[in-house]
This record gives C-alpha cells, sequence and structure tokens, in this order.
C-alpha cells in the first residue's frame, strides 16, 4: 500500500552499512592548513613546515582507522595522480608516517619554492575529497 516506506527503508540501510573514510570525511568536511612557512614569505633555510589538520584526525600511518589520516609533503613537484597510493623513496615526496605535524626541510636551495599538503589515509592513499594546502615561498 506504502511502497515507498520499504525502498526508504533499504536506503537508509544501505548508507548505514557503508560507512567509509570518505563519507565521515565528507560529513565534518576535513581541512589541513600550513600554518608555516607563510605564503609568499621570503626566509633563510632550513624551513620548518608546520601543518594543522582540522576534521580529520592526524595519525601514525600504522591507525587504520576511518577518519584518520597522516601528512603529505610535495616539495617543488606536482601531487602524484589522487587515487593512487603517494609513493615512498621518491625525492620531493615526505610521508610524515608517524603522526608529525611538522617538517623541517633542511636542505632547501635558495630560490622560490612551494609545498603542497596532502592528508592521506593508512593506505597512503589521498583522503577525498581532497584535503590539501599549498604555499610558495622564497629562500634567501
Ligand atoms: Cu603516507
Amino acid at each position: 500500500m506504502r511502497p515507498w516506506i520499504p525502498r526508504l527503508v533499504l536506503a537508509l540501510s544501505a548508507a548505514a552499512l557503508l560507512p567509509s573514510a570518505a563519507q565521515a570525511q565528507a560529513r565534518t568536511g576535513a581541512k589541513v592548513r600550513i600554518t608555516a612557512p607563510v605564503n609568499g614569505a621570503t626566509l633563510h633555510g632550513p624551513v620548518k613546515v608546520t601543518l594543522k589538520a582540522t576534521g580529520v584526525e592526524i595519525v601514525p600511518a600504522t591507525d587504520e582507522r576511518p577518519g584518520t589520516g597522516h601528512h603529505h609533503l610535495f616539495v617543488d613537484r606536482d601531487v602524484t595522480p589522487v587515487n593512487d597510493t603517494i609513493p615512498r623513496g621518491v625525492t620531493g615526496i615526505i610521508h610524515l608516517g608517524r603522526g608529525q605535524t611538522e617538517f623541517v626541510l633542511d636542505s632547501v636551495k635558495p630560490g622560490p619554492h612551494r609545498v603542497i599538503a596532502v592528508v592521506a589515509d593508512w593506505k597512503h592513499v589521498p583522503l577525498k575529497p581532497l584535503v590539501v594546502d599549498t604555499v610558495r615561498f622564497m629562500v634567501k
């Protein structure tokens, strides 16, 4: 008599059965901000990069829980494909896999630089929607 009820119930149960990091994150609107260096700054090396995330818990990469992630820095290089695992052992890609929220770039050369911060899950795949921030700065 009221065919919409079973359909609604089915939809609700399906949603309840499929919790995912992506859904949890979409609800909370996770964000990351590079708090230092300030975008456009001119400074001397070494350069300490500090990060602040909201709406996602920053944890070690060994912590396999939805709603969590760890920071990655792309230094003077583009972000790798967003559905792929962020590779290790690649120049300019830094995993803060112990849950750190800062990292010192101790060998930056004088000149312009760009750092992109990306939060990824324990599989090192960027969270969706992307949790990303970029700063550009000049090293004297
Ligand atoms: Cu990683």
